[in-house]
């Protein structure tokens, strides 16, 4: 029993450009691939159902364009986000040192500084093309411990590898936060971060 508070959940995929969001949300959604790269200019997204513990719920989930995210605002459909996918390219180290720069955007445009817990969601794309790596695995777990605790996978959009369990744990993730936002909200729990500006000294 998932005892969630709300049916529908928003997941936001963001990253550098060419890592492979779009692709991700393809082939998640429709079971597609396009080995054509086609930028994408605007935010998007689509429903999915999907299904935990003998329940459904629904995914909202956001496929953004780095262009715009770069250049202005984002949406301010951010600011009911439930969880945050951030992808880089394995071949692309540049894309994997980019990962602090995109949470760090994320969290301070979107995310109230009371939420401390906001749940983020690593994918390391293209493991299809694991020939020609240039982020090592223990690389990006190492920096996913240091970032939070963040879950890791690698995938594939063009093999369609590991995308449901990312998206799986994506959703638990979500359902968790909500549950502690709403706990916290109506005063049931403190977290540690209320307590860390405080010391024995007061
Ligand atoms: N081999 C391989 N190619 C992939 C994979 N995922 C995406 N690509 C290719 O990488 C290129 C960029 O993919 P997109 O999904 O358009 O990347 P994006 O992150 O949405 O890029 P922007 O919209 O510009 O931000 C395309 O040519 C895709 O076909 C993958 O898992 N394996
Ligand atoms: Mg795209």
């Amino acid at each position: 029993m998932l005892s969630r508070k709300k049916d529908s959940y928003n997941i936001i995929i963001l990253g550098d450009p060419g890592v492979g969001k779009t692709s991700i949300f393809t082939q998640f959604i429709n079971k597609q691939f396009n080995p054509q790269y086609n930028r994408s200019f605007d935010l998007n997204f689509e429903v999915k159902n999907i299904t935990i513990h003998n329940e459904t719920l629904t995914l909202k989930i956001w496929d953004t364009s780095s262009y715009e995210m770069i250049g202005n605002n984002g949406s301010n459909i951010f600011l009911k986000a439930d969880c945050c996918i951030l992808v880089y390219d394995i071949t692309n180290i540049d894309s994997f040192n980019v990962l602090s720069i995109w949470k760090n955007m994320f969290l301070m445009k979107f995310i109230p500084r009371t939420m401390s817990n906001f749940p983020f969601i690593v994918l390391g794309n293209k493991v299809d093309y694991i020939k020609i790596r240039t982020v090592d695995t223990l690389q990006a777990l190492t920096w996913c411990k240091t970032n939070g605790d963040m879950s890791f996978y690698e995938v594939s959009a063009k093999e369609n590898i590991n995308l449901e369990n990312a998206f799986q744990d994506a959703a638990k993730k979500a359902i968790l936060y909500q549950k502690d936002e709403e706990n916290y909200k109506s005063g049931i729990n403190l977290r540690p971060s209320d307590f860390k500006s405080s010391n024995c000294y007061g």
